[in-house]
């Protein structure tokens, strides 16, 4: 992650994002014709503008092969020049590459999916007794950090409808997607390829909107036409889910129902919206690297392709990727580092990843993270209180929103380092 609006993900600002002052770049010069009828098809290389195809043709030949003098392999100038072409990985698709630059290649994980059938993670439906919903998720949050929850009140027709409104902007013209690209989060909105790009040591093969959904809405108008109702639409039914399990997971801390919603997790949200694009070589990238979530509580949604994975430990000892498979109409939920701190580990924080799975599909995910919105230098969080006895101590110590901020945009977004760092 590199500069400072950027640095809000997975955190909105304090800040009010409605400020106009800055981009969404050139929102008001965006043609009206490229943004009001959405294009459901993607473009081919043919059909793109001839001015485009030229700068398409320029992007794959520098994102294949970036020289330098002795002849290696010039990184810095990849990226540079990938980020400047400002029409992300799908860019790179819509030129009709057959295999995927260097840039993107990362070295193999040792780690092993888990044997076909053996673990999975939990679905539970929320339609149960309450007291059983409350025990099956507080069970699946300390062994797993991650649950799929069905009958959570939201039609299938609209977890459809959002992804495919976020699979048309992904597959409008280049030319029509580039001007909203920028890495620039000031206005609440921006659409852009790996939030870590310039930090990261290989880049994921994946485009994503952040909006900055809480404690403020964006200016509407920011959020790209095709996708806006639908994205506001989706903060309106993620966030009443995200605060009925709020109560839900508070419930089974023991610390009854409103506790976790008074520290104001649910206000703070920012919603990621990302697409992954069809690859000539999904065994040679990565969708999103191996990370824990470093906020309260996650709620998202995929489509049918797959690819989310998490890290388990079984009963015998041994660890693997075990597949979040894609359950029609659920939605999967994880807990953050911060809400593993907050219950003292009694909920934990597992890392998790997205793999690439198609050389012909492509993959769509809607997480919304949700945090605190209050951070004052006074309002500090660690365990709760009502956690903390002789026989079970603190496991951490208090902070406050800018000290836990500042240690993660200090980290890379791969590391599991910020539950250790407020370790006692
Ligand atoms: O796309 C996915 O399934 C995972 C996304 C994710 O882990 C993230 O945005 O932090």
């Amino acid at each position: 992650m590199a500069a400072l609006p950027l640095r809000s993900y997975p955190f909105p600002p304090t800040q009010n994002p409605t400020t106009k002052t800055h981009s969404l770049p050139n929102s008001k010069s965006i043609p009206l014709h490229s943004t009001t009828t959405p294009n459901r098809q993607s473009l081919s290389f043919d059909q793109a503008p001839p001015s485009f195809r030229h700068h398409l043709l320029s992007l794959r030949s520098s994102a294949m092969a970036t020289a330098t003098s002795d002849g290696g392999f010039d990184r810095a100038a990849a990226v540079k020049q990938f980020d400047e072409s400002r029409t992300g990985v799908k860019g790179l698709v819509d030129v009709g590459i057959d295999e995927i630059p260097p840039m993107f290649r990362h070295n193999p994980d040792p780690l092993p999916p888990a044997p076909t059938g053996s673990v999975s993670v939990p679905t539970i439906d929320l339609s149960l007794p309450r007291g059983v919903v409350v025990d099956l998720i507080r069970a699946a949050s300390h062994e797993w950090g991650f649950f799929q929850v069905i009958n959570h009140g939201i039609p299938v027709s609209v977890i459809d409808g959002t992804l495919s409104a976020i699979r048309s902007f992904n597959e409008l013209p280049p030319s029509d997607r580039s001007p909203y690209y920028s890495r620039s989060l000031t206005g609440g909105v921006s659409y852009s390829s790996n939030v870590d790009l310039y930090k990261s040591s290989a880049a994921s093969w994946r485009d994503t909107i952040q909006v900055l959904m809480g404690p403020a809405r964006p200016d509407p108008d920011r959020i790209p036409p095709v996708c806006r109702q639908e994205i506001l639409a989706w903060d309106e039914n993620v966030s009443q889910v995200g605060r009925a399990l709020l109560e839900l997971m508070s419930e089974g801390l023991g610390v009854g129902p409103h506790r976790l919603k008074e520290l104001t997790i649910g206000d703070g949200k920012v919603m990621v919206c990302h697409y992954y694009p069809p690859c000539p070589e999904p065994d040679a990238t990565m969708g999103v690297v191996t990370h824990t979530d470093p906020g309260a509580l996650t709620v998202l949604v995929q489509d049918s392709t797959g690819g989310l994975q998490v890290k388990h430990v079984r009963e015998d000892g041994e660890c693997y990727w075990v597949d979040v498979e894609p359950v029609p109409g659920a939605l999967v939920i994880n807990v953050g580092d911060l809400l593993q701190i907050i219950s003292n580990d009694e909920y934990k924080s597992v890392e998790h990843r997205a793999v690439v799975r198609s050389r012909d599909k492509s993959r769509v995910s809607i997480a919304v993270f949700f945090n605190p919105s209050k951070r004052g230098d006074t309002d500090f969080y660690g365990p709760l209180p009502e956690l903390i006895s002789d026989e079970k101590p603190a496991h951490y110590r208090n902070f406050t929103m800018t000290e836990f901020m500042g240690t993660f945009f200090s980290k890379q977004l791969s590391s599991k380092a910020l539950v250790d760092h407020f370790k006692l």
